[in-house]
Parts: structure tokens; sequence; C-alpha cells
């Protein structure tokens, strides 16, 4: 079994909304079993910073699809998720990247893992490392990284407090 960490993120239309689906795309998948998913993180937005706040949260899961089935599977659902909301241009309302897939180093086309940015953004480390298994030597890096940050600073706030995998995707808004 393959052990594989996802950030999730989303700043347009009923976020928190888009997250569950997204969760519950990955838990409908028969080859997907997922393991935790972290607190919901409000978070400054990096890069393009002239756009609304983002909600983001990492998810570990477990899975036979080798890493490019699984980016497949998380552009299949950024897609569905895309259609429902057809209507919207402009950015996606929803971003799935792979983090880890066990603690292989990919450098396809279009796979690069561990992801490229990771370890700059504090958006991706707080909720990675808040559900992090300390088997995958990836992850000392990434405490390591986070260690030397300031959260305040970095603009990342619990949104949410974390819960189960059943209670998140049933949970009210
Ligand atoms: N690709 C390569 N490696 C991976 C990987 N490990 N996981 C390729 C997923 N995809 C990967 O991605 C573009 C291409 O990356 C894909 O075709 C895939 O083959 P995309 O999601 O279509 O485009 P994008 O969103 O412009 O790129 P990316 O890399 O996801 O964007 P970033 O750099 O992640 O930036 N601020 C906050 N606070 N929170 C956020 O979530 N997100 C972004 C997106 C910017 N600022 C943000 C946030
Ligand atoms: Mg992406």
């Amino acid at each position: 079994m393959n052990e594989v960490y996802l950030s999730i993120g989303t700043n347009i239309g009923e976020r928190f909304d888009n997250l569950k689906q997204a969760v519950r795309l990955l838990t409908e998948h028969e080859a997907v079993d997922i393991k935790a998913v972290s607190s919901v993180y409000e978070t400054a937005p990096v890069g393009f910073v002239d756009q609304a706040s983002f909600l983001n949260i990492a998810v570990r899961l477990e899975t036979t699809l080798n890493p490019f089935a699984m980016l497949s599977l998380c552009q299949q659902i950024e897609q569905e998720l895309g259609r429902v909301r057809e209507f919207r241009w402009g950015p996606r309302i929803i971003d799935l990247d792979i983090l880890l897939y066990n603690h292989e180093n990919i450098e396809a086309e279009n796979l690069i893992v561990p992801h490229e940015r990771m370890y700059e953004r504090a958006f991706v480390l707080v909720p990675l490392v808040e559900i992090s298994e300390p088997t995958n030597v990836k992850l000392e890096r990434a405490h390591e990284v986070l260690a030397s940050m300031d959260r305040q600073r970095e603009g990342v706030k619990q949104w949410k407090q974390s819960v189960t995998v059943e209670e998140f995707v049933r949970s009210g808004n």
C-alpha cells in the first residue's frame, strides 16, 4: 500500500463545501482509503496576493494507485467540481496537489514529487505536519522548515478544528 499526502486549496465560492466535495469524491474511489484530514486553515494568498483568502487542508491516504493514476484522479476531481460551476471562468475553485508519494522522488514532465514549492509554504506545511506519520523521511524537512516559520506572519489561521473523515464529509458549513 502506498502512503500519499495531498494539499487541497480553494478561494472561490463556498470554500468549505468545495473542500468537503473534494474529500467526498476521494473517499468514493475504491482504490483510495483516507486516513486523516487536517484542520481547515484560512490562509493569506501566496503568489498572486490580490485575491481572496484560501481555505487549505492536507489529507493523508493509502492507495493502490500509482503516482500518475493518483494525479489523474486529482485532476478528475478538479474537473468534476469545476463542472458544477461551469459558468465561472478564471481561477479554479479547487486545487489538489500531490505533496508526497511514499518517500519517492519523481521528476516527470507532468508530475514532480515532493511538490516543488511545498517546503516554502506555510499553508502547505502547517496542515501537513498536523496529520503526518513519522515514518516518511521527507516529513523531517517539513518539520524543520515549519519550526523556523512564524505562522502568524505567514497568514495561516486555524478556521475549523480537525474531525474524523466521516464527520468532515458530513459536517455543516
Ligand atoms: N504537477 C506537477 N507536479 C504536481 C504535483 N505534485 N501535484 C503539474 C499536482 N500537480 C502537479 O497544476 C499545473 C500542473 O502541475 C499540472 O498539469 C500537473 O501536471 P494546476 O493545479 O493545473 O495549476 P496551478 O494551480 O497553477 O499550479 P499549482 O502548481 O497547483 O499552483 P501552486 O503553485 O500550488 O499555486 N495561496 C494560498 N494561501 N493557498 C493556496 O492553496 N495555491 C496557489 C496555487 C497559489 N497561492 C495559494 C494557494
Ligand atoms: Mg495544482
